[in-house]
């Protein structure tokens, strides 16, 4: 038999980052459009994928409690082994199965997946994709059937989706964050009249922490920070909790989504000393990117960064006031770095972000 693709013995290791403790059942997955190959790192953190076909691969590496890494493009030949450090804490794109669970009434459940639209009078009902600013092409959506609007939408109750368990406690100011899609029309039986419902629970107590419907409706992924200390003593027996419905009696289109959730502690300086200026970043340290927030009264403000001996590495400039979100840091090498806002005569005390 010709050897068309010749195969390679993959090994590697996963260790968690700063205490180099290795982390077992880690799941890694290496994936192109013609393979994909899924093992999970043993009690020493370590991983053997025998028989692989060698290839350019998308490598994801992660589990529940650690930040997930991803790679595209990775040209795999067998030859070094894989020596990869994941931070702690909780991120998830969906690409990884980490156990979140389906349970309610309805048939048509939450389904991890490529998002397949629908489309319901030129609106897209199920989404089309998943969110672009996360690793791969999955999410979390109400049955993912695709076909016409009404066909895979949910129908007769709701739909709920659970996280795994997570560990908040020793975070001064956990925020959970996620994308969320929220669709509702579909006239011919009446009006919509449907939901989505977010709780937070912390094993005892359960609480509503965003509802939808019927307003709300947008045939798009919105992002949501949710500062947990505003609503439950953070603990270590945390979840999250989408419902999704249409109970009837009048049945509409009703399509959920969720992507991108992670936990990141909120901390650094808030220079809002006379709440004209405002600089946060999470997480911080980081691996990818850093998500600085940042709120200004000033129609136009720079963010700077600098790197340690002082010289200005990037500067974006912000065109609208109030709150914004800036994506930074990818193609920085690791490292520490400053950051300050510049607005109007205000200039906030430098944060230090750290890359690791
Ligand atoms: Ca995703
Ligand atoms: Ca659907
Ligand atoms: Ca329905
Ligand atoms: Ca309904």
């Amino acid at each position: 038999m010709n050897t068309i693709f010749p195969t390679v013995t993959v090994t590697g290791t996963v260790v968690e980052s700063g205490t180099n403790n290795p982390i077992p059942n880690a799941t890694v997955y290496f994936e192109n459009t013609q393979n994909n190959n899924s093992t999970t790192t043993d009690a020493s953190g370590q991983f053997t994928i025998p028989g692989f076909f060698q290839g350019v691969y998308n490598l994801t590496i992660g589990n529940w409690g650690h930040r997930t890494y991803c790679s595209s493009n990775q040209n795999v030949t067998g030859g070094n082994p894989y020596n990869i450090s994941l931070d702690k804490g909780y991120y998830d794109d969906f690409v990884l199965d980490f156990g979140w669970t389906v349970s309610g009434p309805s048939g048509n459940l939450w389904e991890r997946g490529a998002p397949i639209a629908t489309t319901n009078q030129g609106q897209t009902a199920n989404p089309g994709a998943d969110v672009s600013a996360d690793c791969g092409t999955w999410a979390f959506v109400t049955d993912n059937g695709g076909g016409g609007a009404w066909d895979n939408d949910v129908d007769q109750g709701s739909t709920i989706l659970t996280s795994p368990i997570f560990d908040v406690s020793t975070l001064l100011n956990p925020h959970v964050n996620y994308y969320r899609w929220f669709y509702n029309g579909g006239t011919t039986n009446g009006q919509p009249d449907d939901s989505m419902k977010v709780y937070l629970t912390d094993g005892t107590n359960t609480v509503l922490i965003e509802a939808l419907g019927p307003n709300g409706s947008s045939s798009q992924w919105n992002f949501q920070s949710i500062p947990i200390n505003s609503f439950l003593t953070a603990n270590s027996t945390m979840q999250l909790i989408v419902n999704v419905g249409d109970p009837g009696p009048i049945f509409n289109i009703v399509e959920g989504g969720l992507d991108k959730f992670e936990i990141v502690d909120v901390v650094g300086l808030n220079d809002h000393s006379i709440d004209q200026i405002g600089l946060m970043a999470s997480p911080n340290p980081f691996n990818h990117q850093v998500s600085l927030s940042i709120y200004s009264l000033e129609q136009k403000s720079a963010l700077q960064i600098f790197d340690m001996s002082g010289r200005l590495i990037e500067e974006r400039i912000i065109s609208s006031l109030g709150n914004q979100n800036v994506q930074l840091g990818e193609k920085w090498t690791n490292g520490v770095y400053m950051a300050r806002l510049v607005s109007g005569e205000n200039i906030s005390s430098a944060i230090k972000l750290v890359k690791k």
